[in-house]
């Protein structure tokens, strides 16, 4: 993979981790993005579709998407161009997590935009206050990135690592951030996030990137139908606009494709876990002989 980050030893851990985190905005940047939000928060929360957590992709509105994309790109791509090359900017969204005792995000991996691992796609998730455990914090499992190649299509597929879920939030690491703070995010790394326990909605900016030049395709499987996903060649723009059932309006279907979508074995998962660096030997003792691995 072309390297994505300026700085050798960014890329290095991006690469081991599938995260990092950087200080790279200032107050008054977070401010702007802040201030805009409550512009347009009354039309984010009626459009929402699950109480807790949505973002501005549900209101269906492309001209709130162009105006939000152009908000992002004036306020904050100087920082941006400066630590990263060889990328290209998909779409900027609001994505706010309710508060609630149901607000915890379970592990899961993002959409496929990109010929993976050739190629990455990944998010800069620029909360707009500070996270931590009581406030919707990220969590992310490191270098799960590199257990399984893993195909990600909408609207729905079988997860191949559902049946893990429980171990692998034993295994999260949580991510605090302070005002200014990002975490680049590659779209495969299992993720989730804490819930929000703040009384208030927690706002983050997602800037999705992946890396550039390389071609960016949409999946699409109708009636969970693993035989007949649709393929469609995206440009950037074409994120704006969707049809109700989640097919793009504008980009062009290019292939027809199969997809055999199996579940990560339990086998394959224990030996990722002996080999990856970043479980500590305990950690690895436990899961193998004292916690559950056998679902
Ligand atoms: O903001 C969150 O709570 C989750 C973020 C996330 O899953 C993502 O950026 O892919």
């Amino acid at each position: 993979m072309r390297p994505i980050f300026k700085d050798e030893k960014l890329q290095a851990a991006f690469e081991s981790d599938g995260y990092v985190k950087l200080k790279l905005f200032t107050p008054a940047q977070i401010q702007v993005l802040r201030d805009y939000y409550e512009g347009v928060r009354a039309e984010h929360e009626a459009a929402m579709q699950t109480e807790s957590l949505y973002s501005s992709v549900e209101t269906g509105n492309a001209d709130l998407l162009i105006a939000l994309d152009q908000l992002v790109k004036t306020t904050i791509m100087d920082q941006v161009q400066a630590v990263f090359q060889n990328y290209q900017v998909l779409i900027s969204n609001y994505l706010i997590k309710n508060s609630g005792d149901n607000s915890e995000l379970m592990p899961h991996q993002d959409l496929t935009f990109v010929d993976e691992p050739s190629e990455c796609s990944f998010n800069l998730w620029i909360p707009l206050q500070k996270t931590d455990a009581n406030s919707g914090q990220l969590r992310v499992l490191k270098g799960s990135h590199k257990i399984k190649k893993t195909l990600r299509v909408v609207p729905e597929y079988p997860r191949p690592f559902v049946h893990l879920q429980d171990t692998i939030r034993s295994l999260f690491t949580d991510i605090v951030t302070d005002i200014g703070e990002c975490v680049v995010l590659n779209h495969a790394v299992l993720h989730g996030s804490a819930p929000n326990h703040t009384g208030s909605p927690r706002v983050a900016v997602i800037l999705g990137m992946c890396s550039g030049p390389a071609d960016i395709h949409y999946y699409y499987m109708p009636q969970g139908d693993s035989t007949r996903i649709e393929k469609y060649k995206m440009a950037p723009e074409d994120y704006y606009y969707f049809k109700a059932d989640g097919r793009p309006a504008h980009a062009r279907q290019v292939d027809t494709i199969a997809h055999a979508f199996e579940p990560a074995s339990v086998d394959s998962f224990k030996s990722w876990i002996r080999r990856d660096p970043h479980l500590s030997l305990m950690t690895k003792i436990n899961l193998l002989y004292f916690k559950s691995l056998q679902q």
